[in-house]
């Protein structure tokens, strides 16, 4: 079978939570990663895009875009997206929730101040990490959903990585938390995914640079010559 075409920039970003969906589900896929607005252009007038946005997965002859809809559509394919309709909801929910918290991670690379970045992220610990916590005590520990691994545990599992490497005590009150994404970059197709030259390093100023040159847009204020890549 072709591997799937993941269409993205040179990093995380959107397309990171459809990398974890694909490797759970053992799909193998290469990031095909634009260089610049030429590239994006191309895209675009291939017609490959319904929205003219990133990421597009390319999988089996099918062309998806929105990658809230990749997380749903690959939950379903490899049977993790609980097993009656409450627990679906459930997974829905968590999803959305855990896309809330992610924000402060997100935006980590964007922000000239790392200390409030930093801020950022523990304020978003503080916000939502006890309801997570609570949420996993009732299920009584192991998942989050249900009593089998579900799409809320590796979506889960892929932001709270994000926080561990940027901030590496944060989950230490929040055991549960720090248990579950043990055990998720611990399963076996997420492990083998995280040491493959699929995954991509943790954001950085260059990853807001190649976002700036494709997209030709602003880069952050505090970097150098912000307007380098607007056109005209
Ligand atoms: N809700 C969409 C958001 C997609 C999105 O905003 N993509 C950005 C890149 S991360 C983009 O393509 N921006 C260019 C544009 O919207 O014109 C998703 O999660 O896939």
């Amino acid at each position: 079978m072709k591997p799937a075409k993941l269409h993205y920039f040179k990093g995380r970003g959107r397309a990171e939570t459809t990398r974890w969906m694909l490797a759970i589900n053992n799909i193998d896929f290469i990031n095909i990663s634009l260089e610049d607005h030429n590239d994006f252009d191309n895209l675009k007038a291939s017609g490959k895009l319904p929205f003219n946005q990133l990421p597009l997965l390319e999988l089996d002859d099918l062309r998806l875009s929105q990658s809230s809809a990749m997380i749903s559509f690959l939950a379903r394919r490899g049977d993790l997206y609980g097993t009656t309709d409450a627990e679906a909801v459930r997974c829905d929910m968590l999803v959305g929730a855990v896309g809330d918290f992610n924000v402060s991670a997100m935006q980590f690379a964007f922000k000239a101040d790392k200390d409030e970045a930093s801020r950022d992220l523990d304020a978003s610990l503080m916000k939502f990490g006890k309801h997570f916590e609570f949420i996993l005590t009732q299920n009584e520990g192991e998942f989050l959903v249900g009593q089998k691994l579900s799409v809320a545990d590796i979506i889960m599992g892929e932001s709270l990585t994000s926080f561990i490497e940027f901030s590496p005590t944060c989950l230490n009150n929040y055991p549960q938390l720090k248990q579950l994404q043990e055990e998720v970059v611990s399963e076996h197709n997420i492990n083998a995914y995280l040491n493959s030259g699929n995954r991509w390093r943790l954001p950085d100023d260059q990853y807001v640079i190649d976002i700036a040159r494709v997209l030709c847009r602003p880069l952050p204020s505090h970097m150098y010559e912000p307007n380098r890549f607007l056109e005209g």
